[in-house]
């Protein structure tokens, strides 16, 4: 194998919070025993493709900054073999677990559905084969049906039902590559599933062919015996102007209303919730509530902005509360953390690229340790438990689980007189509570 753009990097090693190396994990000790586990099997850490391997740093107004072997000219299949390669080369770099891609990242379009596919089982193979004498496997695969024009107005939901026939094919296609390689999820991200105007679009008929479509990829899941999950990501908008898949609660509606909320969960992306106008903590609590939380894409965006910009996480409270409430669920089960991330258009270095996963990697190791010590000191849950408490009082107990009837809690409330007095949220003391652990 020829050297890869990573290969001068030494593999990234633990050296504690005193290490003075910038290119070491300072809180990411993998095998460290924390809630009974170690730290890796918790975080399950997974680098994309998508953006570590395929993006180029264009933007708008620019064109590309990133200059990489695999993306000059040349035969299409030999330049995806070399970014796989230097794939396998930052995995071995980073020392994580998993890895994601998109179909489109990791093998070029052909000239036909039939030559598009052929270049994706090459790459497939070709990816079974280094993953045989590596130690990072997949967390996901997905299929990229939004970048090409003929996904312009949507792949499940778009009006050409051709559109939808090849994005069926695409994905069946997908879901076999991603058993073939072991993936423990497979991933739907509706990114042109959604609308801009509609003067030109039926929503009633858009919704049911993403309802069919996910009953399809449901079906054929069990027919082949695949063991991972299917994953939704939620997101509100861009590209679209509206997306169906809005947030956690709006996806949830749409799988009772097809009956698949025991056959699909989430796939939660930190930014995603920021344009959604929720913070990621409370997408991963509302997933968790409904039974429905599968993985996690992490990333930051920016608020002055209010795009997404897909930023390595930088936000230690954001990211200690939101690993708070992946504790409490019970944690990530099959999921894991996929660093959905770019570098900066600037940062177009190899090195820069190890540096931005070494800070996302350790702000998630440190918040989740922080989550675990206010898991394990349970002050939170005591605060939380004790506002609810009066829940538990028989009297009280009657009025959920179906025994008075809304006349017999009136009748009741008023023989009784019951006048509440206003009882205190206590926020900034929580607030407070909160920054000891940091
Ligand atoms: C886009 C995004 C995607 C999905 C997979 O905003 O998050 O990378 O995660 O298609
Ligand atoms: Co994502």
């Amino acid at each position: 194998m020829a050297k890869s753009v990573f290969s001068t990097f030494p593999t990234v090693k633990f050296e504690g919070p005193q290490s003075d190396n910038a290119l070491a994990y300072r809180y990411y000790e993998a095998d460290k025993i924390v809630l009974g586990k170690p730290l890796a099997e918790h975080l399950r850490f997974a680098v994309a493709f998508w953006h570590s391997l395929a993006m180029n740093g264009s933007d708008p107004f620019g064109s590309a900054t990133i200059e990489r072997p695999w993306m000059t000219a040349g035969d299409p299949i030999a330049q995806a073999k070399l970014k796989a390669d230097a794939a396998f080369d930052l995995f071995r770099v980073l020392d994580l677990p998993f890895y994601t891609f998109h179909d489109r990242d990791i093998a070029p379009e052909g000239g036909s559905l039939k030559e598009s596919l052929a270049n994706f089982h090459t790459l497939a193979d070709y990816l079974q084969q280094k993953m045989s004498s590596a130690k990072t496997k997949l967390l996901w695969g997905t299929a990229n049906l939004f970048s090409h024009p003929r996904f312009m107005a949507g792949a499940a939901t778009n009006p050409d039902p051709a559109v939808f026939a090849y994005s069926a094919t695409t994905v069946k296609h997908c879901m076999d590559v991603t058993k073939a390689l072991g993936g423990a999820n497979y991933v739907l991200w509706g990114g042109r599933e959604g609308y801009e105007t509609l003067l030109n679009t039926d929503l009633a008929h858009e919704l049911k062919q993403l309802g069919r479509f996910l009953s399809l990829v449901v079906n054929y899941k069990h027919n082949i015996g695949f063991t991972g999950q299917i994953l939704v990501e939620p997101k509100p908008k861009e590209p679209t102007a509206h997306q169906y898949d809005f947030d956690t609660a709006t996806v949830y509606g749409f799988l009772k209303e097809y009956g698949l909320e025991k056959e699909v969960k989430v796939n939660l992306e930190a930014n995603h919730a920021l344009l959604a106008g929720h913070s990621f903590e409370h997408e991963i609590a509302t997933a968790a509530t409904f039974g429905i939380l599968g993985s996690l894409d992490i990333n930051r965006g920016d608020p002055l902005l209010g795009w997404d910009t897909d930023q390595f996480p930088a936000d230690l409270y954001s990211m200690a509360l939101s690993m708070y409430h992946v504790i409490k669920a019970g944690g990530l089960g099959m999921g894991g953390m996929n660093f959905d991330a770019k570098v900066r258009r600037q940062s177009f270095t190899p090195e820069d690229m190890i540096h931005a996963h070494v800070g996302g990697v350790d702000l998630c190791a440190r918040a989740f340790l922080i989550a675990a010590k206010m898991v394990e000191d349970g002050k939170l849950q005591a605060a939380v438990d004790a506002r609810y408490g009066d829940w538990n009082k028989p009297e009280n107990t009657a009025m959920l689980d179906g025994t008075l009837s809304l006349d017999q809690i009136a009748a009741k409330a008023e023989s009784q007189g019951i006048w509440p007095s206003p009882r205190s949220g206590k926020q900034e003391q929580l607030e407070n509570l909160v920054q000891r652990y940091l």
